[in-house]
């Protein structure tokens, strides 16, 4: 953490950002931070490589994020701080960009490193956190910035994202106890709850009951898995952001080890999900397909027929069960 803290202190110019599709943990690790620097006169900027989600513009200010382009970085930066994976390959274009253009380029993370893929070359990552923001928390207290309203809804924000309300903590009590100081600064608390979890168009709703007739259960019911074409997703005027419900929701069946999401992107080419309960690891399923993400919810993009694949990674966790 000294080192961390210490660069921050050090630099003057500084650019946040977060990986492609980004969440609810990643957007609030980069407005914490986003506060807390400017609080501490910093020249700082919040970059993201595509549009933010529409469930986010209703409630943040878009203003504050930038959407990446070559020419948007005409003085050089000290420092960039990649928040909610250490996968690079997840902020192209930007990343090139800032091996060039910036002094110095630290990811924070509470993913495990991939063990194929590209490494980090300078990181601080906790994968005991349940949260990046959870490790923000902890860098803002080092840079003695006092926590404000904006700041502490931000941090929030992370937090019961990524806990989806303090359900998945990692055996750990420090998101609640990060919350108790938090919440006496959070006018609504309710009101982010409702933000990130409710706020579900008819649309919507129509369309996860739709995605929900379509599971398909393998293995005593141990492995569920649903395919959605893009067609589907379009004819409910929904984007591919908005399927990331679904793949949580089949978790929640009781005899359901394995949750799989096959979401269409385009022909032959699908961003699959994966959900497991405590007892099974989908971080390796996915890191075989050229993904990451943590043990228990983990992702790739794959190119190749859809049965093919399915069969691949029935048969897989076939073994891992037996
Ligand atoms: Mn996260």
């Amino acid at each position: 953490m000294k080192p961390l803290v210490d660069l921050i202190k050090s630099s003057n110019k500084i650019v946040l950002t977060t990986h492609k599709d980004c969440d609810g943990d990643g957007l609030g690790s980069e407005l914490a931070l986003f506060y807390a620097l400017k609080k501490m006169g910093k020249d700082v900027q919040i970059v993201h490589v595509d549009l933010l989600p529409k469930r986010y513009e209703n409630f943040l200010n878009k203003d504050l994020f930038q959407l990446f382009r070559p020419t948007l970085f005409d003085t050089p930066i000290d420092l960039c701080l990649i928040f909610d994976t250490n996968d690079e390959r997840l902020i192209e274009p930007l990343y090139s960009e800032i091996q060039t253009v910036c002094k110095n380029t630290v990811f924070i993370d509470h993913h495990p490193l991939l063990k194929s893929g590209p490494l980090p070359a300078k990181a601080f990552i906790d994968t005991t956190a349940a949260s990046t923001g959870e490790i923000v928390y902890h860098v803002i207290k080092n840079l003695d910035v006092p926590l404000d309203t904006s700041i502490a809804e931000s941090l929030y924000l992370s937090i019961v994202f990524d806990t989806q309300l303090f359900r998945y903590v990692r055996r750990s009590p420090m998101s609640h106890q990060i919350a108790i100081e938090l919440l006496p600064l959070i006018p609504s608390p309710e009101a982010i709850h409702r933000n990130l979890f409710g706020g579900q168009t008819p649309e919507k709703i129509s369309f996860i009951s739709k995605a929900l007739g379509k599971i398909t259960y393998s293995l005593d019911n141990k492995v569920a898995i649903v395919l959605l074409h893009s067609k589907e997703i379009q004819d409910f005027g929904l984007t591919p952001e908005d399927t990331r419900d679904v793949v949580d929701k089949i978790l929640d069946i009781d005899c359901v080890e394995v949750a799989i999401l096959f979401r269409e992107d385009s022909k032959d080419r699908y961003k699959i999900s994966f959900r497991s309960k405590s007892t099974l690891d989908v971080l390796e399923v996915s890191e075989l397909f050229g993904g990451g993400g943590h043990h228990h919810a983990s992702g790739a993009m794959i190119e190749g027929e859809f049965l093919k694949i399915r069969d691949q990674i029935i048969d897989y966790f076939k073994k891992k069960l037996e």
